[in-house]
This record gives structure tokens, C-alpha cells and sequence, in this order.
């Protein structure tokens, strides 16, 4: 092993160290624009490579000008902090550098994925059941959605749709990945029904039946409802058990895309949000959202045992050579080539029990009820909805909100984001670090309103 590998490795903590000390320091970085991000940065590959020292000097300008995500100041996202036990097995797997499709090169970690998947399934209800990491809660519904696909349309995977039509149902304000797979799959974006919400930005079970009944009447097959427990914009969770109810009397695979609130199944006191989830037939959990393991680590899980070597597996004798199927995750994976998101989690749920991530998860839906009361209580301020998971959104009346998270950013005094909520643009304020006390909550809050106050009088229907 060459002394500048190690050089490297130590450089490159040393760097993280710098980046926390930072973050600290100024936990939101002033807005930069991309232009003058190209000219401050050498961006461009050069034709002659350059010593480590200058290297590690160009990494550093580029860290400097980066986003921070990790501050107790950010609200944009659905992620955010960052959690000690995963980025510990985080740091390590570059040097490791296994691919997660064989055993013989992967090893250890074959079984972590293993360990992981057979712990989480039972949290969904589907003991015994499959799963696999994915790239992302995108992927995990692809994934999804492709064996629904075969499953309700025998013979796709070979021979394609041969003029069958495949409809997905999904409600009004589920996340793009559900039409994008669509679009993908060959099934066609605008087959993906979107099912009207209700007050509470939850699917209606009678719109849905009705939906599939229409399909029927005109020969198409449905092949997927899809369930979202924690929508993007307003965390809010369909009626999954109702949900369920329809899936079983149509025959329909039901998916529930826990991307966002998927975690909650760890909360003894919040899981009943995901009632009936055990009826569906796959899950998307993201561990990279409420979880805190830094991105990207979805897992997405299915009832029925050693169903995805069946719609995914592939012969490749240059590749799956020993130790049979169960130990080659490849053959049960959307990809070849594939890198270790798996040991991050482990690390993380290491570190913190089962316990200690159910009282993250209790942290981050008690503090976005605190949010949501103290936005009630400002006679400045107005509340959308009451929050069902951690997203809290609301208004300033009279102003812009997305001009206000604009303004909040170029000062530096907090990363939030907007989203629209029945027809309103709002703000969206997320709870998901742990980090975030009440006090974060009210400098937010006091600063939304600071900022409102010098900006111009404005209507803000979506
Ligand atoms: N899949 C996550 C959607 C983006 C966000 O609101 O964080």
C-alpha cells in the first residue's frame, strides 16, 4: 500500500473535521451563483494532474462553496444532519471498495445486506419476505412497480406488453417517481391515475375503486396501487388499511411508498399511521430520510419470499461462479456493479438500537408538533394543516413565500423550501435532524417573520 494512499485517507478526515468546525462556525453558506462558481473553482479536468497538496487545496474550495445540509438551519429537504454511526461505516467503504453483487468479492457484507433486510421486514409485517438496497426511494418503487408489472402481466418480462395496457393508481399528490417508472417500464406516463385526495391530502379508497372499475369497463389491467405514507410536500399518509381493502377485493398489488415516512414503522407510538401496511404486497423505506444515514440508502422490501430472483435474475457465468444465488445479491438486483449503501445503516443501527431510532423518530414528529403550535399561535403566521408526520407547512399572509426562503438563504439565516398545499404556495418546513431543539424551531419562526416584513405585499395562490 503507497504512504500517498494513506496520505490521502488522512487528508480527506482531515477535510470532514474542517467541514463540521465550519458548519459550526456558519451553519448556512451564502448563496452562490453557478456562474460565479465556475470561474472561482477549477472545475475543468486538466491535462497534466496536479500534487496532492494542491489536490486536497481544490477539494477544499469546492467543500467551501458546497451547501450544508448537516446545520441545525436546514429545513429545504426531506434529509438532513448527520448521524455519527453511519457516516463512521460510511467513511470506510471507498478503502474497502466491494461490488454488493457476489459474495466471493463482497463477503461480510452480503450478509449485513442480509441481516438488515431480514430485520426490517418484520417492522412492515412481511416476515420472511425479500428485499434489496436500491440507489434511492425512486428506484425502490421502480423496482416495485416492475414486478407488479409482471406479476399482473404475465410474460412482460420476455415478450414485453404485447398491446396490453397496465394502469397504476396513485394518489393526486404522490411523489414523480410513480409516473417516471411508468414512463420507464413501458407502461406509459399517462397510465398512472392520479386518485383525488381528501382534506387531509390522503387518497380516497372510493375514488380509487372507482378509477379501477373505469379501467376494467374499457379493458385495461391494473396492475399497482400505489400508497404513499408521508407525501412530499404535507407528510400526509393514505389510508392504508381502506387502501387495502380495495387492493384485496380488485386483486391489485398494493405498494406503499414509505420513502419519506416509511421509518415511522420503527415508533411504537407512531406506527399505527401506517395501519394495514402488512396487507401490501412491497415497501419503500428510505433510511436516508428520517434514519439520518447520509444519502443514499433505500431498501425496498416485499411480502413474498425470493420474488425478485425471479423477475430480475440473470445468467452471467463470468460473474455468479460460487456460493449459489442467495449469497450473489446480483441476481436479484436492478444493477450489476453495485455500491455498499448497506454498511452505513448497519453502523447507524449499531450505534443507536432499535430504541434509540424510535426516539429519533418520536423527536422529529414532537418537535414538528411544536412547529405547528407555535405557527398557530402567531397571530403573524398561518398553519396549512395540522402536521401528520414532521413536515409543517404555512404562510405569511400577504407575503411571497417563496420569496421569503429566497431572502432567507441569499442572508444566510436558514435553508427552507416551499411546496403547495390546496392551492396555496406555502412554506415547508421539515423536521428531520434530531439535532433541532425548540429554539432552532423559534429562530426559524422569528426570522421567517423578520424577513417577510421587509419584502412587498403579495398574494401567494398557488
Ligand atoms: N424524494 C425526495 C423529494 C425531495 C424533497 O422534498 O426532499
Amino acid at each position: 500500500m503507497t504512504e500517498s494512499l494513506k496520505d490521502a485517507v488522512r487528508r480527506a478526515a482531515a477535510l470532514a473535521i474542517e467541514h463540521l468546525e465550519s458548519v459550526e462556525r456558519q451553519p448556512v453558506r451564502p448563496k452562490r451563483d453557478a456562474d460565479s462558481l465556475r470561474a472561482a473553482l477549477l472545475l475543468a479536468p486538466p491535462a497534466r494532474g496536479c500534487d496532492v497538496d494542491e489536490l486536497a487545496d481544490r477539494l477544499a474550495s469546492v467543500m467551501a462553496a458546497t451547501p450544508v445540509t448537516i446545520s441545525r438551519r436546514f429545513f429545504n429537504q426531506l434529509f438532513g444532519g448527520a448521524d455519527p454511526g453511519a457516516i463512521l461505516g460510511e467513511m470506510v467503504v471507498p478503502v474497502l471498495n466491494n461490488s454488493l453483487y457476489t459474495f466471493k468479492v463482497a463477503g461480510p457484507h452480503v450478509l449485513v445486506e442480509e441481516a438488515l433486510i431480514r430485520h426490517m421486514l418484520p417492522f412492515a409485517g412481511f416476515e420472511g419476505g425479500d428485499g434489496a438496497f436500491t440507489p434511492g426511494g425512486s428506484l425502490s418503487n421502480f423496482v416495485a412497480m416492475l414486478v407488479a408489472r409482471n406479476e399482473a402481466l404475465p410474460g412482460t418480462r420476455e415478450r414485453g406488453l404485447d398491446g396490453r395496457v397496465g394502469v397504476i393508481y396513485s394518489s393526486a399528490e404522490a411523489h414523480y417517481s410513480v409516473r417516471k417508472a411508468a414512463g420507464m417500464l413501458g407502461m406509459g406516463r399517462q397510465n398512472v391515475r392520479g386518485v383525488p385526495v381528501d382534506a387531509r391530502g390522503g387518497m380516497r379508497p372510493d375514488a380509487l375503486a372507482e378509477a379501477i372499475r373505469a379501467d376494467r369497463a374499457e379493458g385495461r389491467v391494473p396492475v399497482m396501487i400505489n400508497a404513499t405514507a408521508g407525501t412530499t410536500v404535507r407528510g400526509a399518509v393514505d389510508p392504508i388499511d381502506a387502501i387495502a381493502d380495495v387492493a384485496a377485493a380488485e386483486g391489485v398489488w398494493l405498494h406503499v411508498d414509505g420513502a419519506w415516512g416509511g421509518s415511522i414503522v420503527l415508533s411504537e407510538r407512531h406506527r399505527g399511521l401506517l395501519r394495514g401496511l402488512h396487507r401490501a404486497d412491497s415497501f419503500t423505506w428510505d433510511a436516508h430520510k428520517m434514519m439520518g444515514v447520509p444519502l443514499t440508502c433505500s431498501v425496498a422490501l416485499f411480502r413474498k419470499p425470493d420474488i425478485l430472483r425471479a423477475h430480475l435474475s440473470e445468467v452471467a457465468t463470468y460473474l455468479f461462479q460460487a456460493d449459489g444465488d442467495r449469497l450473489n445479491p446480483g441476481t436479484r438486483s436492478l444493477q450489476c456493479g453495485r455500491r455498499n449503501d448497506a454498511l452505513k445503516l448497519w453502523c447507524g443501527w449499531q450505534l443507536h438500537g432499535d430504541a434509540g431510532y424510535a426516539r429519533r423518530i418520536d423527536a422529529l414528529l414532537d418537535l414538528a408538533r411544536y412547529a405547528a403550535e407555535a405557527v398557530d399561535a402567531d397571530p403573524e403566521l398561518v398553519l396549512a394543516e395540522a402536521p401528520q408526520t414532521a413536515n409543517v407547512c404555512f404562510e405569511v399572509p400577504g407575503r411571497s413565500s417563496a420569496a421569503i426562503c429566497e431572502r432567507l438563504y441569499d442572508e444566510g439565516l436558514a435553508m427552507v423550501g416551499t411546496g403547495e398545499v390546496c392551492g396555496r404556495n406555502t412554506i415547508r418546513l421539515v423536521c428531520v435532524n434530531p439535532d433541532q431543539t425548540t429554539e432552532d424551531i423559534d429562530a426559524l419562526l422569528a426570522a421567517v417573520k423578520a424577513v417577510a416584513a421587509s419584502l412587498p405585499a403579495e398574494d401567494d395562490a398557488a
